[in-house]
């Protein structure tokens, strides 16, 4: 990254200041905390796929090599757990969802919903309108690394502006459906969409 150094004290004109950037109900951590549902699995690129779906019919599948070979995208974004932390400014490489789109030749989504599956079985449900337009990307990097196993290595879905229970880890497929459906989470009471924003926690938040 070739962002200049920032010393302490020096607050940045070109953002907000830290406290309007944490949505209510948060409080900062600078540590990354790791929260997953089940063990971490030990993924090898050689065996690493990943797939685009379109219903049961596959749009575009990709090794690891082959994903490494797509255009990239580095961002600077805030990411906001449900347990309540708030980390900000973590820089995250990978593919964008439009990317993605763009070398499968849709000139626009086919449904107005995906589903994320993980190594695992987790899954979790998005609007279309949440991943393109540069809101999300499947993250391959963390701070200029190979992402950590524990963080979701070795690719995750990254949707920032959601809670990040969103950020699908160790994701496999994205599945394009007409129709919502309940993910992992959202099937076990919490919010179908969670905007932090809106404190959309849990269901009937
Ligand atoms: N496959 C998978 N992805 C997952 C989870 C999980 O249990 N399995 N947990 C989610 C939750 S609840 C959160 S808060 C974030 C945590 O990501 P982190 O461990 O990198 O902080 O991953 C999300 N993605
Ligand atoms: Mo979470």
């Amino acid at each position: 990254m070739d962002r200049p150094p920032v010393s302490r004290g020096f607050k940045s004109r070109r953002q907000a200041p830290e406290a309007a950037r944490l949505p209510p109900g948060q409080y900062l951590t600078t540590d990354f905390p790791v929260l997953s549902a089940g063990p971490t699995p030990d993924i090898r690129v050689a065996d690493w796929k990943i797939a685009l779906q379109l219903g049961g019919s596959l749009l575009g599948k990709w090794t690891w090599d082959e994903f490494e070979a797509l255009p990239q995208t580095t961002i600077a974004v805030d990411i906001h757990c449900v347990t309540k932390w708030t980390k900000l400014s973590t820089v995250w490489q990978g593919v964008s969802f439009d990317d993605l789109l763009k070398v499968v030749g849709l000139s626009e989504p086919p449904n107005a919903y995906v589903m994320a599956h993980c190594d695992g079985g987790y899954t979790t449900n998005l609007p279309v309108t949440d991943l393109v337009a540069g809101k999300a990307m499947i993250a391959t990097r963390y701070e200029g690394l190979p992402l950590a196993p524990a963080h979701g290595g070795p690719a995750r879905l990254l949707v920032p502006h959601l809670y990040f229970w969103k950020s699908a880890k160790w994701l496999r497929r994205l599945r394009f459906m007409p129709k919502d459906e309940p993910g992992f989470w959202e099937s076990r009471g919490y919010h179908n969409y969670g905007d932090p924003w809106r404190e959309q926690r849990y269901d009937g938040d």
